[in-house]
């Protein structure tokens, strides 16, 4: 490729150093091991397979069902569903294959709201969920954490109620807490109503142990498989044995709703890797990796609310962490926050909170997770210090606020960034980020 290509021999140069010399701190990213990815350049990546396991509609899959098989098997056995389909090509397809699978057009449907902490596939209206399906969207509240956590079940029991929902989701993009799930099958099952559980950012924890199952309480689990799980990017859909009592057609109309009716050929190459990936997610060495990212998760949680940052849920419960800017810094401050703290090598991404006094792309939240951290191999002292290196960038930001005017804010933002870019501070903040990071190999 050097020799061939070398644009793209560069480009993949530049962002391998990019992941060494930094820290990695968006929730939902990860460093798959060479076990994972190996697959991903396999003979694999070159076949046709439509169809399932032994009901193809092309020749030469003797190897792939066997693959494709074991993948399921792996997932039936490792979170103790029914039904296992492992060719959505990420997570939005395996969810928009639920709808398919449960409701008509038009039909009523319920999430967490995007801007709380939901995700687009749970109804927001800029999504197909909102665009075909009826989406009355619940929300989670912005006060102290109480036994449920954030959310508040009589205002979700009393929209259920109201608009008979036919599938309500639980899950979240951004909820640093542990998700009660039988409380939302208890107002599922009230309305009757299929509950789907999307785990895709606590995949991993459940796998290790880390966080309760929904497998209990949905009929439907759907998850991505590159977070937590430390997989290739992809996405599984899971029946448990409720949604087969509820429905036992789920797994065909499920099926049915992947191919033929919403992908063609599964990425075969993508099916050997979750399999390889599920594989590693069933050692033992994998409930450590699911403790200790919720360990650090806590310990980094600790440090920036010690340094005087609010996070939502007053600290975290999972691998993520919501800190809400807006007291501390103003509201839209995520945008600065983000910025500045990319420009020392921690990456993480600007994020609504509850209760957002903003707007989605200048929001007054940063979200920040461990799970790669903690696959480097990053500890208790490491999240000490990338909180203080956190708190020392936060407080060179303190001073820039999101002009109200919108036509000034091209002009300010762009004074921002090139006094972020040439702040001495700031640098060498970076170099001893870069110090650190490098002594942890990534996979
Ligand atoms: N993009 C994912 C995340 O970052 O959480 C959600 O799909």
């Amino acid at each position: 490729m050097k020799k061939q290509d070398k644009k793209i021999y560069n480009l993949i140069k530049e962002e391998t150093e990019r992941q060494r010399c930094g820290i990695e701190l968006i929730p939902s990213e990860n460093y798959a091991s060479e076990h994972v990815r190996n697959p991903l350049s396999s003979a694999f990546v070159n076949k046709y397979s439509e169809g399932y396991p032994y009901k193809r509609y092309y020749g030469g899959n003797e190897f792939v069902d066997k693959v494709e098989e074991l993948a399921q098997n792996r997932v039936k056995k490792l979170f103790g569903v029914e039904y296992a389909n492992v060719q959505p090509y990420s997570g939005s397809p395996a969810n928009f294959a639920v709808y398919m699978a449960t409701c008509q057009p038009g039909d009523t449907i319920m999430g967490q709201a995007l801007i709380t902490g939901g995700h687009l596939t749970h109804g927001a209206h800029v999504s197909f969920s909102a665009i075909y399906f009826k989406s009355q969207q619940y929300g989670v509240g912005t006060k102290k954490q109480g036994k449920d956590g954030l959310f508040d079940f009589k205002e979700i029991r009393a929209l259920a109620l109201k608009h008979k929902p036919k599938l309500i989701w639980v899950g979240a993009s951004a909820y640093p807490l542990q998700i009660p799930f039988a409380k939302f099958a208890k107002i599922a099952d009230e309305v009757g109503a299929y509950l789907a559980a999307d785990i895709a950012h606590i995949a991993g924890l459940i796998a290790g142990g880390m966080h309760p199952s929904p497998v209990p309480y949905a009929h439907i689990i759907t998850t991505t498989t590159h977070k937590t799980l430390r997989g290739p990017r992809g996405g599984i859909i899971m029946v448990t044995k409720k949604g087969l009592k509820k429905d036992p057609e789920l797994p065909k109309k499920l099926n049915k709703a992947i191919f033929p009716g919403l992908q063609g050929g599964p990425h075969d190459n993508q099916t050997a890797a979750i399999a390889a990936a599920l594989y590693e997610a069933s050692q033992p060495s994998f409930t450590t990796y699911a403790k200790r990212i919720v360990k650090n998760s806590k310990i980094l949680a600790k440090t920036l609310m010690d340094g005087g940052l609010n996070l939502v849920g007053e600290g975290s419960e999972n691998h993520l962490i919501l800190v809400d800017l807006t007291q501390t810094h103003g509201a839209g401050s995520g945008y600065f926050a983000e910025y500045a703290l990319d420009a020392v090598g921690l990456t993480l991404n600007k994020n609504t909170v509850p209760g957002e006094q903003s707007s989605p792309f200048y929001p007054s939240g940063i979200r920040l997770g461990t799970p790669a951290a903690t696959t480097r191999g990053m500890k208790e002292k490491d999240m000490k210090f990338i909180g203080k290196q956190m708190l020392k960038v936060l407080e060179i930001v303190k001073k820039y606020q999101l002009p109200t005017e919108k036509t000034e804010r091209k002009e300010y933002l762009s004074k921002f960034r090139k006094e972020i870019d040439s702040n001495k501070l700031l640098k060498s903040i970076k170099k001893e980020v870069r110090q650190m990071a490098i002594g942890f190999k990534i996979p």
